[in-house]
């Protein structure tokens, strides 16, 4: 004590101390690396949004730093409304305070009601289970969109030509705007009737397309925001807008047109924020100019028309004489249907080169770009004034190698460009897009090469998560050809086929597919927005439309595999990002249909209405019990208990006790009338398919003694074909997790590495590079199945990736803390592969499996990320188990260790493990 007051009777030593003192807080708030911090800050899924609505956004972070356990116990969170208050001592407008938690996803805003148009700025300190602090992450940002309809200050406007109907000339709108001060900052708030593209002063808005995006237009239409600031000058500046049909009024499947109205329009918001402090609105309204402009038409499925000598130079830029043009028609549309735009944006991704240019045997000139890609063709050539070139897509080559485009039907996927003449032109499409691998051009001679002709994948603008690979080629290119199903197919709204005159939401390939999904990508924000239209477009009856958007007659409902995309992907969405809100948000939609398929049945059995069934099965006639076909009504009885079990699962997270309690009672009910109708006391079932037993057993519609028995009966019936599936749409995704749980890994692992008709690896043997609508869209004999449905572009039977990722590299969420806050690591080595991994970038980091088989030893390599936990599972233990070189026994980070027949178990926290052991085969 003495000595403390000597020291501070010491001027010189009380000034060091202090200079102490500040460095350690100075050091601190810079981000002085610890040996753990935090980062990747994401609100509502999103890096710094510029636009959300939601009103209690959800916050994530990610713990970091190498060491083993990291977890967090405790956070706080900050949320200011300037940047640098941040760094001052200014009060934050909402501290969360010290929360003791761990929880460090999906954490809710809980501070003061937020404001439209108002930026948050925010932050986050953790603790660890040491009870060290990290520093403060960086300041990231979310910003609120316009949340009353009132804001809209814009008016719809529209062209007023005659001829502006479904297939005519785009309209282009324009206006010069005069800002007189230097601006701070400036956002485009930007919609239409149709889809748009804007420029400012001749630079194109943002680089998203296709936008607004499709939704349930009658009840929601999404607006995109633009932080515009570094386009504004100060003085004069000019906007210009392109309107396209897209899925508002052009053409959509059996040729019907107009299906949301037979008007587009247009509706732009700017606000702009002086330096000076003081704000101006630009909105559109009746001063607007309009014409038309080069796209002579466009459309989805049938393509561009460009006449470049209709270009009109400059329109977007100030001074344009827009003298010629024509005043805006003001229109009435309402604007409080009006959301901000929730998933993520179309953009463009990869670039391909041609790989060969060939001339077919039948004369024509066709580029390979090695892919089937959705997307389109950009080209820089040079023409005379007048003449056209054209481009055709198709998919594949016939057996003669032709060009082939019968199984478009009778969507066109064609490009008209004229000419202007003179010098290069570079022209790429707007309002489409093609599903392709090969073009065919005419009205061009020239030279077409990587520098002249390129193409573009164009997909929803989802972050790759998960990547997953083998010792087999041939398996990693199913698993290539699954994430390009799904790049294709995940264009704004998950579509059944990218090509042909189809290109919908259809439900049932969406169900099937999408637990595959979140493992390749992050497709939270995208199947969040899918839901509210499909929630939107559910018919008040509960009854769940075949596609969504909905684009069809009012009796296109109900049919059992497809409807229940309104459990399952909500389900899925929740397992993979621990999403509970988004379980909230469905579950009135989730409990109508439930209750629709309850109204329909009769003593708990519902065996009506109209059914795709096991859809696409094998339909072979070379078996004695003929084709695969398993009886609709068994099918719809097993899906309905699977929606009435995920109802039952939300009721419970979500605490709805009355509602758990009752449909668990139905779910009884449904089971026993299941048994009596379709089951014989021994265990055989009316429909003695594939399917039929999958169904059963995965949905645990049979009495536990009967299990067993019905899994050695399905894979009976899998030798009787000659160890090959024969399911369809609905049966094959659980058709490999059925045989694993019930002691068949040696039957799965079969059918995964066949090769011949029907396989996954037949389509890929054939040279496919996506997935294929039909197990043999090429038959064995190389002539191709039925064009009226033959899509190479088709991602339900890619559904096998869920299997790949879970099963063969073992990496899975628990049930009870889902989106990987808990997990299961288990991989499960098979067939001939010596080595399979999986990574996949959940909310909390990476997690990754690696196993390898070296000898008679097996090597695994898992990496389990902070703030989780995992159980780890080793199968074919044979001795003894080493991490890093020592007996598991004896590492300390290493917990509940049992041995559970072969089968090693254990606890970890977070970290790098490696595993080595002796495999029994
Ligand atoms: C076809 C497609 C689609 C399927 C429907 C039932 O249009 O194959 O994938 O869901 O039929």
């Amino acid at each position: 004590m003495i000595y403390i007051k000597t020291l501070f009777r010491n001027r010189y030593l009380k000034g060091l101390l202090f200079l102490i003192i500040v460095q350690v807080f100075v050091l601190r708030a810079q981000g002085e690396p610890t040996n753990f911090g935090v980062d990747h800050l994401i609100c509502e899924y999103k890096m710094n949004p510029i636009s959300i609505d939601v009103l209690k956004p959800r916050l994530c972070w990610k713990l970091t730093g190498a060491k083993r356990n990291i977890r967090q116990t405790a956070y706080e969170i900050q949320v200011f409304t300037e940047k640098e208050s941040a760094n001052t001592l200014k009060a934050p407008l909402w501290s969360s305070g010290k929360i003791f938690s761990d929880q460090s996803v999906q954490v809710p805003y809980n501070g003061p009601a937020l404001k439209s148009k108002q930026a948050y700025f925010w932050r986050v300190m953790v603790w660890n289970s040491e009870g060290e602090s990290s520093t403060w992450s960086k300041v990231n940002c979310w910003r609120m969109g316009i949340l009353n309809a009132r804001e809209w200050k814009a008016k719809w406007i529209q062209s007023n030509f005659k001829n502006d109907t479904t297939g005519s000339p785009s309209s282009q709108f324009r206006k010069d705007f005069k800002l007189n001060r230097p601006v701070k900052e400036a956002y485009l708030y930007i919609t239409s009737h149709g889809v748009y593209e804007g420029w400012l002063n001749g630079e194109r808005i943002g680089n998203d397309y296709f936008t607004p995006g499709w939704t349930s237009y009658n009840n929601r239409i999404q607006y995109q925001t633009y932080d515009v600031t570094s386009q504004l000058k100060n003085g004069l500046n000019a906007i210009g807008v392109t309107l396209g049909d897209g899925w508002y009024r052009g053409y959509t499947y059996d040729k019907k047109k107009d299906i949301y109205g037979k008007e587009l329009a247009l509706l732009v918001q700017l606000e702009v924020e002086y330096k000076d402090g003081t704000r101006g609105t630009f909105i559109s309204d009746g001063t607007w100019k309009t014409s038309q402009g080069p796209i002579h038409s466009s459309s989805f499925f049938d393509g561009e028309v460009y006449d470049a000598r209709m270009e009109k130079i400059g329109w977007s830029t100030v001074g344009y004489n827009d003298k010629a043009w024509k005043q805006v028609l003001v229109n009435s549309s309402i604007k409080d249907n009006l959301v901000s735009m929730a998933g993520p944006p179309v953009r463009k991704h990869e670039k391909f080169v041609p790989l060969k240019v060939l001339t077919t045997p039948q004369g024509d000139r066709v580029i390979d770009f090695g892919q089937n890609l959705v997307g389109w063709v950009k080209f820089k050539l040079a023409g005379k004034s007048g003449d056209t070139l054209k481009l055709y897509h198709a998919e594949v080559l016939d057996q003669k190698g032709n060009f082939y485009t019968q199984n478009l039907r009778s969507a066109k996927q064609e490009i008209s460009y004229v000419f202007k003449g003179g010098a290069e032109e570079t022209y790429e499409p707007h309002f489409t897009f093609q599903g392709f691998r090969y073009v065919k051009v005419k009205g061009y001679t020239g030279v077409l090469d990587s520098t002249s002709i390129v193409a573009y994948a164009i997909y929803s603008d989802m972050p790759q998560t998960g990547t997953f690979s083998t010792s087999n080629p041939l398996i990693n290119q199913l698993q290539h050809n699954i994430v390009w199903g799904q790049k294709g197919n995940f264009v704004d709204v998950p579509t059944d086929c990218p090509q042909r005159d189809e290109r919908m939401g259809w439900t049932g390939d969406a169900q099937a597919f999408c637990r595959t999904a979140t493992f390749n990508m992050d497709v939270a924000g995208f199947y969040g927005k899918w839901l509210k239209d499909l929630a939107a477009d559910q018919h008040k009856d509960g009854a769940v439309p075949y596609v969504i958007p909905t684009v069809q007659d009012s009796s296109a409902v109900a049919a059992t595999g497809w409807a229940d995309a309104a459990t399952i992907v909500p389900w899925n969405v929740y397992l993979a990002y621990g999403d509970k809100r988004i379980l909230e948000q469905q579950y009135p939609s989730m409990k109508g249909w439930v209750d629709y398929m309850v109204r329909h049945s009769k003593d708990y059995l519902w065996s009506t209405g109209t059914h795709f069934g096991d859809w696409l099965s094998y339909a072979g006639t070379d078996y004695e019990d003929g084709a695969a076909v398993t009886d609709k009504g068994l099918i719809a009885q097993t899906f309905f208990a699977h929606s009435t079990q995920l109802l039952i699962n939300s009721a419970e997270i979500l605490g709805k006790v009355e509602d758990e309690r009752k449909y668990s009672i139905l779910l009884n009910h449904l089971k026993s009338a299941f048994q009596k109708e379709y089951v014989t006391p021994s265990g055989r079932i009316a429909s003695g398919t594939q399917t039929a037993y999958v169904l059963a057993l995965n949905f645990d519609m049979l009495p536990e003694e009967l299990r067993q028995s019905a899994a050695d009966r399905l894979r009976r019936n899998i030798d009787n074909y000659d160890e090959h599936l024969t399911t369809g749409f609905l049966g094959t995704p659980y058709l490999n997790h059925v045989l694993t749980r019930f002691g068949h890994l040696d039957m799965a692992y079969r059918l995964l590495i066949k090769e011949t008709y029907p396989s996954w690896l037949y389509p890929v043997k054939n040279g496919a590079t996506t997935i294929w609508e039909r197990w043999d869209g090429i038959k064995v004999d190389g002539s191709f199945e039925d064009p009226g449905m033959n899509s190479f572009n088709h991602y339900a039977y890619g559904a096998i990736g869920d299997w790949m990722y879970r099963v063969v590299a073992g990496i899975n969420t628990s049930e009870t803390a889902t989106g990987f806050k808990e997990m299961v690591i288990s991989p499960k080595p098979g067939a001939n592969l010596t080595t399979a991994q999986a990574e996949l970038e959940t909310l909390y980091g990476k997690v990754s499996s690696k196993w390898m088989i070296d000898g008679k030893k097996l090597k695994i390599d898992i990496v389990i990320p902070p703030n989780t936990t995992a159980k780890i599972e080793l199968p074919n233990v044979a001795g003894k188990v080493l991490e890093n070189g020592n007996d598991i026994y004896s590492v300390k980070d290493l917990h509940e260790i049992k041995k559970v027949g072969d089968t090693q178990q254990m606890s970890v926290g977070s970290g790098n493990y490696h595993f080595e052991y002796t495999f029994h085969f």
